[in-house]
């Protein structure tokens, strides 16, 4: 098959799946297209079977306002008149759904099937926005195929939006032989000189993410265990979480290391992923950090209970509970049998959302899509 693949190129969950998944599609086979104002970060290198096409801005003086859903519409059109595309498979509803919708008008309805994948702040946050509420019901109801990351994102979509479309469930996944355990000793020293726990967060550092409380439960684990704090990821809060850093007299043992490529090395050294978050459609992060054998304790929000199994594979709390997240945290480094059984446990399960058995899904969703089933 020939895909169109549009997704927010930048470092976060959806243009991480977007990505690999059309990295794995071209490995099996099928020709990908991706189209967007600038090439998904995780596309760092060639691959064989996959092309890019970069929308172009409307130059045009009078333009003084933002017209990429415009733009990337007519490139959705020109890209699947000329190379011939079967599926247009659009991350997010709003824009790229809605522009994929304005670009089969174009084409012809008979042209081109729409497949629109939800990562849940565009169900969760953008769409419940009264400007976007009519637009993003729209935009579900007239895709050809819609699938979710959790059955938690697609109840969610059917009650706010009160639409009785078919949502087919294809969780996110991670390469299990990319994330795996693997110790190694000196980089975990760069991390933890002292041979110190390292406790880990990963994320965007938005308000939904709730880092302070990663801050305010390390502070009490470090009463206890002798421990490091690495923080991945940036964006808004980042400073609000360094001055409480400083506050709370842990600048020694709290490491900011920004957007990092290498998040595999750093969660392969790690020995606790948290995720406090408000509100968390599936938690691509915690997967990863499973994935290299970290138990997670996160909060009971959203699909995070459909990964993160309590008393296995980790722990959930209800949200801003640090304290409990610590006393969870406290007992997994206090003792080492009872860490490695939940180790092994969160490799276990992350092994079932593997990428070679979560994309084959994604393959027979578009072939019946394209049938009409
Ligand atoms: O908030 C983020 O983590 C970024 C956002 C995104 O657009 O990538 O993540 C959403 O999609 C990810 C991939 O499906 C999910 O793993 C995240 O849980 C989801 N974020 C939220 O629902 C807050």
């Amino acid at each position: 098959m020939k895909i169109g693949i549009t997704c927010y190129p930048t470092y976060g969950g959806s243009g991480v799946i977007a990505t690999e998944l059309g990295k794995s599609l071209a490995k099996r086979g099928h020709q990908i297209h991706f189209i967007s104002y600038a090439s998904p970060f995780r596309l760092s290198h060639y691959v064989d079977n996959i092309f890019y096409h970069e929308v172009e801005k409307a130059t045009y003086p009078l333009f003084e306002f933002n017209l990429y859903p415009l733009e990337l519409a007519s490139k959705l059109a020109e890209v699947t008149e000329y190379e011939g595309l079967d599926i247009l498979h659009m991350h997010y509803a709003i824009p790229h759904a809605t522009s994929a919708f304005l670009a089969r008008e174009i084409v012809g309805r008979d042209r081109i099937k729409i497949v629109t994948t939800l990562h849940g702040t565009d169900i969760t946050l953008i769409g419940l926005e009264p400007t976007f509420l009519p637009l993003m019901k729209f935009t579900i109801q007239q895709s050809d195929g819609v699938t979710a990351v959790s059955r938690f994102l697609r109840e969610k979509t059917l009650t706010n939006y009160g639409i009785d479309t078919d949502i087919e469930v294809i969780p996110n996944f991670v390469d299990t032989e990319v994330y795996f355990p693997q110790e190694n000793g000196s980089f975990r020293k760069s991390l933890a000189k002292h041979g110190e726990k390292i406790i880990v967060h990963v994320s965007n550092f938005r308000p939904v993410k709730r880092v302070p409380d990663v801050i305010r439960a390390f502070h009490i684990i470090r009463e206890s265990i002798s421990s490091v704090l690495v923080l991945v990821g940036d964006g808004p809060d980042r400073g609000e979480c360094e001055r409480l850093v400083r506050e709370l007299d842990l600048a020694d043992v709290v490491k900011f290391l920004g957007k990092q490529e290498a998040l595999a090395d750093i969660l392969k050294v790690s020995d606790i992923f948290l995720m406090p978050s408000q509100s968390e459609s599936f938690g691509l992060s915690a997967l990863e950090a499973m994935a290299c054998g970290v138990p997670a304790i996160t909060t009971s929000v959203g699909g995070l209970p459909e990964l993160n199994v309590h008393g296995s594979t980790g722990y959930i709390c209800e949200i801003g509970d640090v304290e409990r997240m610590a006393k969870y945290a406290i007992e997994l480094l206090s003792y080492p049998e009872k860490y490695r059984r939940f180790s092994s446990a969160a490799r276990e399960r992350a092994v079932e959302f593997d990428v070679r058995k979560i994309v084959p899904q994604y393959e027979n969703f578009y072939e019946r899509v394209l049938s009409g089933n």
